[in-house]
């Protein structure tokens, strides 16, 4: 019987549990399937940790996901389309939910069969390597440190890449008397309020993490921009700057000739793609793009096809695209799906690479993941999903942020998948200090 490991449970891995339980419900034959967790539950990120630096067996933290982080797209964006949240929830609920919402709603999918069974969890893959066109996966069982290995005919790699920081060195950072740490590290900006606090970074981190700190009443909050600004209407306190130069002693020194006291820097610098655990020849090389090369359909190993990744993509769509990917490499896993030539393919990844280099703005970017992710969608039997909304919601949900970055959370947008309008929140985002998922769902 044909053997699939697929390594992580996070949302890409779970979408991949789904696609081979969706087509066991209509009657075929699946493959066996072991997935492979490292923490000891299921839903990646979305499975908040207190822990930093690493767990009791000495593994690092995956986790990179805070106290009072809220979605940062609607939720109508990466709703599933097998699974809406209304069914999950019982009635609609606002578009921008706390973490805890949406941990509730990606297992509360999962949750109905038996999928959990097919998890090994507390269990971290450290080798992968390709003998003779099977796989040989070691894994380490964490809780009782034994080394086991297993053989494999296909092998999913779903382990996120927001886990492993990149940590950029300045001037001064030796001697700076206060905390350097990067956002990989952030849990609870609580931690901050009365300090002068300095971000470093332009992209979604950043943002999200100096809003933060302003919200739950930092001093004031500085943020370094190396190439482009976000540029954004900041509230009182908050200030986007050039580039960091150097530190001197507790001062910040910008190359705009900005100076700024600082308590604390926080590198929101960004992850980086990291498989210790796969042998040289099947290593995805990439930093964090929309179309990362060597992957046919953003999902196959060019150099070996029952290699796959899945969610490597820099990310405007998540769930439904990962779903997307997930149906698409279950069908090539089952031979539904027969691959085309190298040239072919070569000629196809090229293609995707070319017009993404192409890319000028946030618009143009949201249609491109647009484009791929109905592509796929149109490859399988994913069910049914307005991705023509999720579109549109997406342009809205872009320009909101530029008219108000303080108020785009409590804007509302519609389904894709049973068209309901989502009720308005009860507490505006920037007044909302609670974000257990009790307080979310009072009326
Ligand atoms: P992950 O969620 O990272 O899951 C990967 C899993 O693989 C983990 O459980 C990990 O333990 C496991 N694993 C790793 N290595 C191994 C190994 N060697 N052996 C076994 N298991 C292993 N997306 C949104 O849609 N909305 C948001 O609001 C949003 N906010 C975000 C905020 C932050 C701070 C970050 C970092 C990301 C955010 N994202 C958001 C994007 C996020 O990447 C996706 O939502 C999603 O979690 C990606 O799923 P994944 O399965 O690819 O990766
Ligand atoms: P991203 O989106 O990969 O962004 C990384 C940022 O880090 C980006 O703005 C880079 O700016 C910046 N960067 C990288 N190196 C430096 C140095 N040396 N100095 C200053 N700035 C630097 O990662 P995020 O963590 O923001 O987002 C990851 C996910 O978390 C995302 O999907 C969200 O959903 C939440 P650059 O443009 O290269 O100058």
């Amino acid at each position: 019987m044909t053997r699939v490991a697929i390594i992580g449970a996070g949302p890409c891995g779970l979408s991949m549990l789904r696609a081979f339980e969706h087509a066991e419900n209509k009657g075929e034959k699946i493959p066996e399937v072991v997935c492979f967790e490292k923490q000891e539950d299921w839903g990646g990120l979305w499975n908040y940790s207190w822990r930093t630096g690493s767990d009791q067996y000495g593994d690092p933290i995956p986790n990179s996901m805070y106290r009072y982080l809220w979605s940062n797209g609607p939720k109508e964006c990466l709703e599933f389309a097998d699974y809406s949240f209304d069914e999950h929830f019982g009635n609609p609920i606002p578009s921008f939910p706390p973490r805890e919402v949406l941990y509730n709603y990606i297992i509360g999918r999962v949750s109905k069969g038996n999928l959990k069974k097919k998890i090994k969890f507390n269990t971290r893959v450290i080798n992968t390597i390709n003998n003779n066109g099977k796989f040989e996966v070691t894994y380490q069982d964490k809780a009782n440190d034994k080394i086991l290995k297993e053989e494999f005919d296909y092998v999913v790699v779903s382990t996120g890449h927001f886990s492993v920081p990149f940590i950029p060195e300045y001037e001064g950072m030796k001697s700076f008397p206060g905390r350097i740490m990067h956002s990989h590290d952030f849990r609870d900006a609580e931690e901050f309020r009365d300090k002068n606090v300095i971000v470093l970074g332009s992209s979604y981190s950043a943002e999200d993490i100096a809003l933060q700190c302003n919200k739950y009443g930092a001093k004031s909050v500085t943020i370094g921009y190396r190439h482009n600004p976000m540029g954004f209407k900041w509230p009182d306190g908050m200030r986007e700057v050039f580039y960091l130069d150097k530190l001197e002693g507790k001062k910040a020194i910008f190359k705009d000739g900005t100076k700024q006291d600082a308590d604390v820097i926080i590198l929101c610098t960004g992850y980086l793609h990291h498989f210790p655990f796969l042998e040289e020849n099947l290593k995805l090389k990439t930093g964090n793009r929309l179309y990362p090369p060597k992957l046919y359909k953003g999902v196959v190993w060019q150099d070996n096809h029952k290699l796959l990744y899945l969610g490597m993509q820099d990310q405007f769509h998540t769930f439904n695209m990962f779903d997307c990917q997930a149906w698409y490499a279950r069908d090539v896993i089952m031979n539904k799906i027969k691959l085309p030539n190298a040239d072919k393919i070569n000629d196809d990844i090229n293609k995707w690479v070319s017009m993404e280099e192409k890319l000028e703005n946030p618009d143009q970017m949201i249609d491109f993941q647009t484009e791929y992710t109905k592509e796929l969608h149109e490859m399988s039997d994913y069910p049914k999903i307005d991705f023509e909304l999720i579109r549109k919601n997406f342009k809205e949900w872009e320009h909101h942020k530029v008219e108000n970055i303080l108020t785009y959370r409590n804007k509302s947008f519609s389904s894709p998948v049973t068209g309901s309008v989502a009720p308005t929140h009860h507490t505006p985002w920037e007044k909302a200090m609670d974000d257990t998922l009790k307080t979310f769902l009072n009326k």
